[in-house]
């Protein structure tokens, strides 16, 4: 075998594989998926220094070349933005870091529309534990200017979305709608090779994620659902086990590859979900759709929700599909009130 074939497939490569014949005639679609993998690669040489940038800021807040120190999750942003923002393939961008729309000066403006949440799982940040990106794109409504409907839009008209998880390795995850794809970063390269094809999310569900120190805010259907889904362990066997890290986009892919369920209900007294819309579960529902699995807020679909603002949160339960038709029926029966 050629050295050559001994590399896997990189995710440019892949990415212009897939766009043959697709109707990105000015390339911006694979340029703009390469650009996130970079942003990734930045991001990633960040967040492997984390303990140290947190070093600098107990001593001043001001690092050994003079800079001020800045939270990571604030770098990532940063970055994410920059790179984007020249990448000449985006007109608009949504941040969870950002309270307004980030608008592309139009000579630098492409045909892309981004939402993303540059480090998800604050909690783990500072523990070491597993955290990433997400994002969602879609192509924008109007050449010339950017409206409202290009960002407010319900996550069924994503073109594409994904994650960057930051692990033991960093993976990159994405789906263009037709298939979902894993990357892995060689750090001795600075390549991505894919390393996972076409996933499908197992259908049977073997791991549960939820922050069971929410139960007093949990709607009526929540409990009974859990304990039924406990139920199936018995004493021949455990069949479902806990998995919960705190990092959405770590507990998702776990579940994606595994088959499992995911919750955040929204909260009973105050018909407020945590997670939010355009960069948290929109991208995840529909890379679990396209993977075989599926996502609700507990009655609606959750790429039907029509976001009015851009922080707008939801209850999200997400996993094999099998599990969201089975959340369908406790809800029918015990209802959204509260318990
Ligand atoms: P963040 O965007 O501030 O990080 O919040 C989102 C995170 C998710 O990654 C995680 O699943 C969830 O919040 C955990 O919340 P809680 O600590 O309330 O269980
Ligand atoms: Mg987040």
């Amino acid at each position: 075998m050629s050295l050559a074939a001994e590399f896997g497939i990189t995710l440019t490569q892949h990415v212009l594989r897939k766009q043959t014949g697709h109707r990105d005639a000015r390339g911006q679609f694979s340029q703009l998926l390469t650009q996130i993998g970079v942003a990734g690669k930045l991001i990633t040489a960040q967040v492997r220094r984390a303990g140290l940038i947190e070093l600098w800021g107990a001593t001043g807040d001001v690092n050994v070349q003079g800079e001020t120190v800045q939270k990571l999750d604030r770098i990532a942003n940063d970055t994410f933005i920059e790179v984007l923002k020249r990448s000449g393939c985006v007109a608009a961008m949504a941040s969870e870091e950002e309270d307004e729309v980030i608008e592309v000066p139009p000579q630098m403006a492409g045909d892309y529309v981004v939402a993303f949440d540059p480090l998800d799982g604050s909690s783990n940040i500072d523990v070491n534990v597993s955290i990433g990106t997400i994002f969602a794109v879609y192509r924008r409504h109007d050449r010339n200017e950017v409206v409202k409907s290009d960002i407010l839009r319900p996550g069924r008209e994503q073109v594409a979305a994904g994650y960057i998880i930051y692990g033991p390795s960093t993976a990159l995850v994405y789906t263009d709608g037709k298939t979902v794809d894993c990357f892995t970063l060689d750090p001795s390269c600075g390549e991505y090779f894919l390393t996972r094809e076409n996933i499908q999310m197992p259908e049977k569900t073997v791991q549960l994620s939820i922050n069971e120190c929410n139960e007093p805010y949990w709607a009526a259907w929540v409990t009974p659902y859990l304990d039924a889904l406990k139920s199936r362990n018995d004493a021949e066997k455990r069949r479902v086990s806990a998995r919960h890290i705190g990092s959405l986009v770590a507990d998702f892919h776990r579940n994606l590859l595994k088959g499992g369920v995911y919750l955040y209900p929204t909260d009973a007294k105050t018909g407020r979900g945590k997670l939010r819309v355009l960069y948290e579960c929109n991208p995840l529902a529909f890379i679990a759709e396209v993977a075989g699995g599926a996502a609700t807020d507990g009655v609606h679909r959750i790429l039907d929700i029509e976001p009015q603002g851009l922080h707008d949160r939801t209850g999200l339960v997400i996993g094999t599909k099998a599990e969201i038709a089975r959340v369908a029926e406790f809800v029918a029966k015990y209802g959204t009130g509260r318990a």
